[in-house]
């Protein structure tokens, strides 16, 4: 384990420290705007000696996960004099605290079907570069997916990185989508820059979030979601598929780089029927969009192919995963370097290398 990032060795570089102060600022941010919503709610002002006194997390629950984004670094700013104590509170949830239309239209976050809410300006201008920065830098893997006949084959349409924490026992997290049994030990223990964001999602509604795929559009059309569900207990999976995600939990979708259009559908349809639409939007950099379990439950969701678009655009999913499965180190090191997609944002440092390494053996020769 590296001391420095939390990563195993071998895992991709990262950079951390604004992301720390990110931790921080929304922290306390998040403590301040529970503050107001509790008085308005009760009428009472509460103050910081009870909000760093509650260690209670937000309850899970979808009754009970509240409204609202993470504030932006602004707010975060203006509320800088809640003590270091307060800012490691987790925001308590008010029971049935579902999005007021007040709430959500000071923090610009926007409801969306049942209790999912697409909040634009998550991230502030600096993390959202220090964010997609770090994607850059990512050894995207294409998975082998298993195919119903036996075959398998690249998925190319999602090239893919893992991140994930270890539960007590030393544990990793599991999440099967689709994949052939040898990449179930993919990924990385999650450094600082996405344990920050773990945090936050914990801060705003008490899910503890154990996992994370990056997943690399890098193209318009060559890279998509197809309509699908959440692998979630409870949500209708065909025989033998598993559900490895928690019953009730959302995933917490950020968006970073090119925007491309995130559809809620009643069907599995490409492009769905007008009537089957639930809400559609093109994914702003920075955003995040949280999907209600109902929501997942009830709908399907995609990332159509989306002709001209101009860059990558790069999704993290944060999800709750209840298979822990124990860590084989060997194995991940393996699965780790096999299938890995070429990255764009990478090739002029490759190119240099190359032509670095044709010069030198030239010399040497
Ligand atoms: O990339 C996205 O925004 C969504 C990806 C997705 O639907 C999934 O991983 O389940």
């Amino acid at each position: 384990m590296d001391a420095a990032n939390g990563a195993q060795p071998g895992a991709p570089s990262v950079e951390v420290d604004g992301f720390q102060a990110f931790l921080q600022m929304n922290a306390a941010a998040i403590v301040a705007a529970s503050r107001t919503e509790a008085s308005v709610r009760s009428g009472a002002t509460v103050n910081s000696s009870n909000a760093a006194a509650s260690s209670a997390p937000a309850r899970s629950s979808e009754a009970s996960v509240r409204s609202g984004a993470t504030a932006s670094s602004s707010n975060a700013a203006a509320s800088s004099s809640t003590t270091a104590a307060a800012s490691s509170a987790p925001a308590r949830s008010s029971a049935g605290g579902a999005a007021t239309g007040a709430d959500a239209a000071a923090s610009g976050t926007e409801s969306v079907a049942n209790a999912s809410l697409y909040t634009p300006e998550y991230l502030g201008p600096s993390e959202r570069e220090e964010l997609r920065r770090f994607c850059d830098k990512q050894p995207f893997l294409y998975y082998t997916y298993g195919l119903p006949d036996g075959g398998r084959v690249q998925l190319k349409r999602a090239p893919k990185i893992e991140y994930y924490l270890l539960d007590q026992h030393g544990k990793r997290p599991l999440y099967r989508w689709g994949q052939v049994e040898d990449s179930w030990q993919a990924g990385y223990e999650m450094p600082p820059i996405l344990r920050s964001l773990a945090e936050c999602i914990y801060q705003k509604t008490g899910e503890r979030v154990n996992h994370a795929i990056i997943i690399a559009y890098f193209h318009g059309t060559e890279q998509h979601a197809p309509p699908h569900k959440d692998k979630a207990h409870g949500v209708p999976v065909a025989p033998g598929v598993p559900t490895d995600m928690a019953r009730d939990a959302s995933f917490h979708v950020i968006s970073l780089g090119a925007t491309r259009e995130f559809m809620i559908q009643k069907s599995r349809d490409v492009p769905p029927a007008p009537a089957d639409v639930v809400w559609r939007k093109a994914l702003a950099s920075g955003s995040m969009l949280r999907v209600s379990a109902r929501d997942n439950r009830e709908y399907y969701h995609a990332v159509p192919k989306q002709p001209g678009t101009v860059g990558t655009r790069y999704s993290i999913i944060f999800r709750t995963l209840s298979t822990m499965v124990p860590v084989d180190a060997a194995q991940a090191k393996r699965i780790n370097t096999t299938n890995l997609a070429p990255n764009p944002h990478m090739r002029t440092v490759s190119s240099s290398l190359a032509g670095f390494v044709k010069v030198k053996r030239a010399r040497e020769e």
